[in-house]
């Protein structure tokens, strides 16, 4: 990222640079489309002083590439260039947010403990909770929005895709990291912060109530391919609910949002340090996160590209995905989970197709969206990678 020097601005001149460089920002991140500019300008710099009253003269950049919330880097300069990330939670999602940060401490002091008595032989890094002034793990703003602030994880950096082996090892490990320093974490200790997440047969009976409304008529065979897709697929939709209600598949904790980009990277060792968003850790099959994973690893062109045809889920990024997971997760992984990671990877592709595929449907409600088919793309993409997959059989 590229830092800015800060000094040799005048507070005037600086002003002037810092609201450009915000209404880029605004124009970057599709969910400020209902900010007013000018509001966004003062907001942000009204949080920052909540959360760092000390910061003089302050840069912020839009950040990252995430689906949901809002991400900004914030940085400044005393002795030394100092940044940390600010987020407006998306409130729209996550209805009760103060109860993802009570999650999130939740994690954090467990996972904190848990280092301090069994140190990892490597560096691995939590997000750090940066308070308000008033001591307070969120702001919550007169309109309404919660903002948080999370220590920077230094000198890291997350990719939208695996490019080489040794990624997709990494990605694997730092699964398994979180798996592991969380299997002594009673789940029911954390809430359940977005009722019916991960609950696939909800998504279908969501998608068919979207469709039984009829509010998008529009029809292309891009369309029609999605329809009969999801209709293909209606008995994979309970697999993974099915193990669970059987007691085939036991109650774990689970991050919830594993896909690559929420894993960073050390920029130097190019070892995994750290997984952040943390938004959804809660109880439930840690094959979510595995399928999850997987299916976001295993995609070369990426869940974003427009060449949806050409979609292939590669075979050799998942052995080195799984085999990074199971060098660490081995102590707690049982034949029978092993047994479902297949399905889980098709359970969980297909269920994000349905998932972007039906907010589209819905006038595109959830996700981030850059363009009104936006979300349509991201579906056909889900179900291209779902298709090759259930062309390939998975080797152990
Ligand atoms: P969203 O829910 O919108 O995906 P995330 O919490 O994943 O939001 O944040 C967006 C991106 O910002 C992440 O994918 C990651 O690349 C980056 N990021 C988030 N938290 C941190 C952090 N503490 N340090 C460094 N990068 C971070
Ligand atoms: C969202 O927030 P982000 O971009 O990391 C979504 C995931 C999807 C993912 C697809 C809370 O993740 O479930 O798999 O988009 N997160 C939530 O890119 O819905
Ligand atoms: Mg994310």
């Amino acid at each position: 990222m590229r830092r800015v020097a800060l000094q040799p601005f005048s507070k005037s001149l600086w002003s002037t640079f810092l609201k450009a460089r915000l209404q880029q920002a605004a124009l970057q991140l599709n969910a400020m489309a209902n900010d007013n500019k000018e509001n966004l300008f003062d907001k942000l710099k009204s949080v920052v002083a909540e959360f760092a009253p000390q910061a003089q003269a302050i840069d912020i950049q839009a950040f990252g590439s995430g689906n949901i919330n809002d991400t900004f880097w914030v940085s400044w300069e005393d002795t030394e260039i100092r940044s940390f990330i600010l987020q407006r939670i998306n409130h729209r999602v996550f209805s009760e947010p103060q109860l993802v940060m009570q999650n999130m401490r939740t994690y954090n002091d467990h996972v904190r403990d848990r280092l301090a008595k069994s140190p990892l032989d490597r560096r691995w890094e939590l997000p750090q909770i940066l308070t308000t002034a008033q001591g307070l793990d969120y702001l919550q703003t007169e309109d309404g929005e919660f903002w948080r602030s999370l220590s920077f994880i230094a000198n890291s950096k997350s990719y939208d895709t695996i490019t080489n082996p040794q990624q997709a090892r990494e990605v694997g490990y730092a699964l398994g990291t979180f798996h592991h320093l969380t299997s002594d974490l009673v789940p029911e200790k954390l809430v359940d912060t977005l009722q019916g997440f991960h609950i696939t047969p909800i998504y279908l009976q969501q998608y068919q109530q979207v469709v039984a409304k009829g509010r998008n008529t529009q029809t292309s065979p891009e369309i029609t391919y999605c329809h009969k897709i999801i209709e293909q697929h209606q008995k994979l939709a309970h697999l993974l609910e099915d193990a669970k209600s059987s007691g085939k598949l036991p109650l774990r904790v689970m991050h919830g949002d594993p896909k690559v980009n929420n894993i960073l990277f050390d920029q130097e060792t190019l070892l995994a340090v750290s997984i952040v968003d943390l938004d959804t850790v809660k109880s439930g099959l840690i094959h979510y996160d595995i399928g999850d994973c997987l299916r976001s690893g295993c995609n070369p062109a990426g869940e974003e590209t427009r060449k949806w045809q050409d979609v292939r889920f590669d075979m050799d990024l998942c052995q080195e995905i799984l085999s990074g997971y199971r060098a660490i997760a081995n102590s707690f992984l049982t034949k029978t989970d092993e047994d479902y990671i297949y399905d889980a990877v098709r359970v969980i592709t297909f269920e994000l197709g349905l998932r972007f595929f039906t907010d589209f449907l819905a006038g595109n409600i959830y996700f981030h969206v850059k363009y009104p088919e936006h979300n349509l793309l991201r579906s056909l993409v889900q179900f291209r990678l779902l298709e090759s997959l259930e062309s390939q059989q998975l080797t152990k």
